[in-house]
């Protein structure tokens, strides 16, 4: 038996290359020793106010973006996760077995409401979306979740309330663990290179976006923030010059010793122009593989609808022993 693996990503904005390099990119690697199950998690992204009509265009294009970087919806299971109601079945659940206290420590939960206007309320969507990730992994059984270093103190949470639920209960939820990617690296914003690039930033000017044109990704690139030092080291006194060679060491294949001696004699000027080069090299194709999947909606909408039906049919058993040992009449 393999073991199995979810991740999804929110389409809460247009997806990101942190979002590909640590996570979109690595994805498609699992697909022939795991078992995986991949969701563009939609719930997640109205934790945070979406205008209806972009989440609608994000979902699917965010369907074919994963397909473009690589994974096969007959080897992994592709699905939106609002489609599949056991998500919010099983999050009422487990909310019902998770205590204030532990969700109001989630980091997640005191950056993201910190960044709301304080003229407006904090949805309680936002606090209990630690308990919605929790259903997401254990409605699976999943036994391994690929995650940034940010998503830790979450995986966490979700092992506790599977440990909690099967001790009250008996067992019934694998113990999911992280898998957390050598592959994979932090990647920074452009502008502001100790602030993780993220897709929902308000300054978009340090944020190189996937389906983003040519022109301005050179641009964006061009003008990311270094140092009056003039010499490429690789350390945390130089963010910005740090951020930019683990940029193109992940999209070059190199290692980072590798990458350092490549810029041995080189300045920053050079660096940015041949970031600019490994980053378009990767995102062109990617961005025509991703037209292609959206000029065929009735194909996409096959996709999806077969996603959704073999995730129901792994949700389904979970939730129904769930409710069982809770005493529902099934
Ligand atoms: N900058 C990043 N570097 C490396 N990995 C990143 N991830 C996100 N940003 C970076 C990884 O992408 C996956 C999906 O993330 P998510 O959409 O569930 O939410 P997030 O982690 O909160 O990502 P964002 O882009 O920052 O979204 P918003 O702005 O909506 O909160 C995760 O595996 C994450 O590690």
């Amino acid at each position: 038996m393999k073991k199995r693996i979810f991740s999804g990503i929110q389409p809460s904005g247009d997806l990101t290359l942190g979002n590909y390099l640590g996570a979109l990119r690595n994805w498609p690697r699992f697909q022939e020793d795991y078992d995986v199950v991949y969701s563009i998690v939609d719930l997640h992204a109205i934790t945070i106010k979406q205008d209806p009509k972009l989440l609608h265009e994000r979902t699917l294009l965010n369907l074919a973006l994963y397909m473009a970087a690589g994974i096969d919806p007959e080897k992994s299971i592709l699905f939106i996760q609002s489609q599949v109601a056991e998500h919010t079945e099983l999050c009422w659940i487990l909310a019902c077995h998770a205590y204030m206290g532990e969700l109001s420590r989630m980091t997640q939960f005191k950056d993201k409401s910190s960044r709301i206007n304080q003229n407006d309320s904090i949805p309680s969507g936002l606090f209990n979306y630690p308990t919605l990730m929790a259903a997401d992994i254990l409605l699976y059984q999943a036994e391994l979740v690929p995650v940034g270093e940010d998503q830790s103190q979450h995986l966490e949470l979700t092992r506790d309330l599977a440990l909690r639920f099967n001790n009250a209960y008996g067992k019934t939820f694998k113990i999911p663990q992280g898998h957390f990617n050598p592959f994979g690296a932090k990647i920074y914003d452009l502008q502001n290179p100790t602030a993780v690039m993220s897709k929902s930033s308000e300054n978009k000017n340090g944020i190189l976006f996937l389906m983003e044109e040519e022109k301005s990704l050179r641009k964006k690139i061009a003008r990311s923030v270094t140092d009056n030092l003039g010499k490429i080291h690789y350390n945390d006194d130089q963010p910005g010059v740090k951020n930019l060679l683990n940029i193109y060491a992940l999209l070059s294949n190199k290692t980072i010793d590798k990458t350092l001696l490549h810029f041995q004699e080189k300045g920053y000027k050079e660096l940015k122009d041949e970031v600019s080069e490994v980053v378009l090299n990767e995102l062109l194709p990617l961005q025509k593989r991703t037209r292609e999947y959206l000029n065929d909606p009735t194909e996409l909408k096959k996709i999806y609808e077969k996603g959704a039906d073999k995730a129901r049919v792994l949700a389904k058993p979970t939730l129904d022993d769930v409710k069982n040992k809770l005493g529902f009449v099934l």
